[in-house]
């Protein structure tokens, strides 16, 4: 079986005129600073066989050695490409001036979490990489145009490093999945235009949070334990605790996914800007919803860099249930 390369769907997305040569070129050096990640990543249990101290990050959560090497990789690749002029990353509290020139009028931001669910990489289990590029512009006198809502993504993506390693991609034309050949090194469409079904029969949670989650969160969740074989009840329960790994099961097979507020975290954990924003616009294009109990992610207004909001996310029908419990009240 012969598939498409990435870099021949990219060239193919920029002569239909899709996407920019800028920002092909951006993703083109995200997808390389990945192939290095999966080689850290898959090589990690060599690595931990020497002892290294624990690091936290800028928000005070244990680091995983591999966080810091997997965003260094990246800001190396991103800086050697040339095109991407500002990197905001779940490791680094401030926005990183790549000091790269613009080549035309746009200014590309990065956001990212180079190596997301890192406390799953000593117990072998599937981590990530989430991104998405803006194209900002420049006013001399304003400045840089700040990133309003999630709506102005203009490529959103993450690399799961997993059995195997696979990018999925959208570019507002639909969802695409590269899986890399070790072999060649080359990323190969194996995933052309994923869709999500509308109804699933699975979710995702970390239940152990039950007793401080909303009541609407508590309800669905007794929705998805009934018995009702004629509506495919009950739901199976499926948590890995790696996000890309939970979003990769449930673009690909259907389900919901929730990472609600909490009594004690009204805001969730998850971040808007590197791992909600992209995850929901990968969701929305494959033809489901994404929301915070009220509001769809990619209408939240961006506040802060490391921004947490509370994520529902998954089949049409599953969320739009959810949605039903929160605005049954509003
Ligand atoms: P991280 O960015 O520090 O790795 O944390 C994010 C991860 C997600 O991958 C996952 O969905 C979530 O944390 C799991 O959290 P919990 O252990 O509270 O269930
Ligand atoms: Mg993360």
């Amino acid at each position: 079986m012969i598939c498409n390369s990435f870099v021949q769907h990219m060239h193919d997305e920029v002569e239909a005129g899709v996407i920019t040569v800028g920002l092909s070129a951006v993703l083109m050096d995200i997808s390389l600073a990945a192939v290095a990640v999966s080689r850290i990543v898959n090589r990690n249990v060599f690595d931990s066989l020497v002892m290294v101290p624990e690091t936290v990050n800028t928000h005070g959560e244990k680091q995983h050695r591999l966080d810091m090497k997997a965003h260094d990789i990246f800001v190396s690749f991103l800086k050697k490409g040339k095109r991407c002029n500002y990197l905001i990353s779940e490791e680094c509290e401030d926005t990183i001036d790549l000091h790269n020139d613009l080549y035309d009028d746009s200014v590309y931001t990065v956001c990212m979490d180079p190596l997301d669910g890192s406390s799953n990489i000593d117990v072998n289990v599937s981590v990530g990489s989430i991104f998405s590029i803006y194209s900002q512009e420049w006013q001399s006198k304003a400045g840089l145009t700040p990133i309003k809502s999630g709506q102005e993504q203009r490529v959103a993506g993450y690399v799961i490093y997993g059995t195997s390693t696979t990018m999925v991609i959208t570019f507002g034309t639909g969802v695409y999945g590269f899986t890399l050949d070790y072999v060649t090194g080359e990323f190969l469409l194996t995933h052309p235009n994923i869709r999500l079904s509308k109804s699933g029969s699975s979710y995702a949670i970390n239940e152990g949070n039950s007793e401080d989650f909303p009541h609407q969160i508590r309800e669905f969740l007794a929705f998805c334990k009934q018995s009702d074989f004629e509506n495919n009840l009950p739901y199976k329960s499926r948590y890995v605790g790696s996000m890309v790994a939970d979003i990769h099961r449930t673009l690909l097979q259907g389900g919901i996914f929730l990472y609600p507020s909490t009594s004690t975290h009204p805001k969730g954990k998850l971040r808007l800007l590197y791992e909600c924003n992209p995850m929901a616009y990968i969701i929305e294009q494959a033809g489901g919803l994404a929301i915070d109990g009220m509001r769809p992610i990619l209408s939240i207004p961006v506040l802060k860099n490391h921004q947490k909001v509370p994520f529902i996310a998954g089949s049409y029908n599953m969320v739009k249930k959810v949605l039903n419990l929160y605005s049954n009240e509003s």
